[in-house]
C-alpha cells in the first residue's frame, strides 16, 4: 500500500474521446492495480457517457467502478487537493482547487503520446509556478519516457477463446466469419471512399466493422446512401461493411482483438491497437504545420526499425496514403500481401513494448520518488 493512496485526476474533453478515454482507462488501473482512491473530475459528462454507459449526467459525484467521477464546472468548490494530482493533458487546474495545493502536493502534467525523440529529455522535467511545482510526464516508446497505458492482464485478455469470439460476434448480432476482418475508426477527412473502393475490389471477402460515429456519413455516401444505421450490413463486390453500435472500452479492445486489421486514430485506440497485437493503421490526430506526419514518421520508424523490408514498405505507403487524399487499390493490395509478415511482426513488437514498465505504475513511482525528494534517475 502506497503512502499516498488518494490521487485527483483532471479531465477536460477538448474534442472527441481521446481524453476521456485515457483518464477513464489510468483512473481505472490506478484504483485496480495500486489500490489508489482516486477522484476524477470531468468537465463533460455528456461525452464521457458515450466511454462510460453507467454515467448518470444529473448527478454531480457518483462512484462508478470504484472511481469517484465529480462533474467539473465552474461552481465545482474544492475543500482539499489530493497529495498527488494529475492535471491530464495541460487542461489547466481551476485556481479554486490551486488554492488548496500544497508545496508538497505533487502536482503532474500528464502530456499526450509521441514516438518523436525530444521526448525522452522532456520527460520528467519540471517548473515552479509560485510555490509549487509542475512535473511533466510524458508517456512514449522507451525506458526513459512515462510509457504506455496498458493494464496489466492485456495480453492475456487479447488472447480469446474461439467461444469468446463467438459470443463476441453474437452480442453484435453478427455471426463468426471466416473472412479477413477489418475494424475502421478513424477521422472523416481520411480517404475512406478509397479504402472501401479498394477492399470491394479485392479479390477476396472482406468485412469491414465501423462503430457508429463521425465517419457514417462519408461511409454512407460511397454506397449511395443518404444514411445509415446501426445494425446495417451492405455489400458491394468483395466488401461486406457492417455498422455496428459505438462499443464500451472493453467491446472495443475485443473488436481489436477479433480483427485482421484495424484502423486507429488518435491515442488511445492506438495504444489499443497495439496491445491487439494485430496489423493496424494508425491515422494520428490532425495538426498544424504538418506535426502529426512528424508524429507518424516517428512512430513508424520506432516501430518498423527491425521489420523485413518489403512489409515495411508496404506499412510506410498505407500509412502515407491514409493520411492523403488518395489510396488506390494497389497500395493496399500490397498490404495485403504482406499481413502474413505483419501479424507476426506486430506480435513480437507488442510482447516486447509489453516488457516495460506501464505508465500508471511509472506514475505511482515518479510521485513517490517526487514525495521522497528523490532525483528522476
Ligand atoms: O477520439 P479520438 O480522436 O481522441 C483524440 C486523440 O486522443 C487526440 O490525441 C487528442 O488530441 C484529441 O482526441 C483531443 O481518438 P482516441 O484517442 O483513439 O480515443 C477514442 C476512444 O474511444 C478510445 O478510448 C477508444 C474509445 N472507443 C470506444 O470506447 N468504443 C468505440 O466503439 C470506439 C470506436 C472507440
Amino acid at each position: 500500500m502506497l503512502n499516498h493512496p488518494h490521487w485527483d485526476i483532471f479531465c477536460k474533453i477538448v474534442d472527441n474521446f481521446g481524453d476521456i478515454g485515457v483518464c477513464w482507462r489510468l483512473a481505472q488501473q490506478l484504483h485496480n492495480e495500486h489500490q489508489l482512491t482516486v477522484q476524477l473530475y470531468i468537465d463533460d459528462l455528456q461525452v464521457a457517457k458515450q466511454l462510460i454507459p453507467a454515467i448518470d449526467t444529473s448527478r454531480s459525484k457518483q462512484i462508478i467502478q470504484g472511481i469517484s467521477i465529480i462533474a467539473w464546472d465552474a461552481n465545482t468548490e474544492f475543500t482539499n487537493a489530493a497529495p498527488v494530482v494529475i492535471e491530464s493533458f495541460a487542461c489547466e487546474l481551476p485556481q479554486a482547487y490551486l488554492n488548496t495545493m500544497q508545496p508538497s502536493t505533487v502536482w503532474i502534467n500528464l502530456e499526450y503520446l509521441s514516438a518523436e525523440s525530444w521526448v525522452d529529455d522532456f520527460h520528467a522535467n519540471s517548473s515552479k509556478r509560485g510555490a509549487l511545482t509542475r512535473h511533466f510526464f510524458f508517456p512514449g516508446f522507451t525506458p526513459s519516457t512515462g510509457g504506455l497505458l496498458r493494464e496489466h492482464d492485456i495480453i492475456q485478455q487479447s488472447n480469446q477463446s474461439p467461444a469468446q469470439n463467438k459470443a463476441f460476434w453474437n452480442d453484435l448480432n453478427l455471426p463468426a466469419n471466416p473472412h479477413l476482418k477489418v475494424s475502421l475508426f478513424c477521422y472523416p477527412h481520411a480517404p475512406i471512399a478509397g479504402l472501401l473502393s479498394a477492399m470491394a475490389a479485392f479479390n477476396q471477402p472482406v468485412h469491414c466493422y465501423v462503430p457508429a460515429g463521425s465517419i457514417l456519413t462519408n461511409v454512407a455516401n460511397f454506397f449511395g446512401r443518404a444514411a445509415l444505421q446501426i445494425g446495417d450490413t451492405i455489400t458491394q463486390q468483395n466488401l461486406s461493411l457492417h455498422v455496428i453500435p459505438f462499443l464500451s472500452q472493453n467491446g472495443y479492445d475485443q473488436l481489436l482483438a477479433n480483427c485482421d486489421i484495424n484502423f486507429v486514430r488518435g491515442e488511445d485506440s492506438w495504444i489499443r491497437a497495439i496491445w491487439a497485437g494485430k496489423p493496424f493503421i494508425w491515422q494520428p490526430y490532425l495538426q498544424t504545420e504538418q506535426t502529426h506526419i512528424k508524429k507518424l514518421h516517428a512512430f513508424l520508424d520506432i516501430f518498423f526499425g527491425s521489420c523485413e523490408s518489403t512489409a515495411k514498405i508496404s506499412t510506410y505507403n498505407l500509412h502515407n496514403a491514409w493520411q492523403t487524399a488518395v489510396i488506390t487499390t494497389e497500395t493496399w493490395q500490397d498490404y495485403l500481401a504482406e499481413l502474413p509478415t505483419l501479424k507476426s511482426y506486430h506480435m513480437q513488437q507488442r510482447n516486447l513494448l509489453a516488457q516495460q514498465t506501464d505508465l500508471a505504475t511509472k506514475l505511482v513511482i515518479f510521485s513517490e520518488k517526487v514525495i521522497k525528494n528523490i532525483p528522476e534517475n
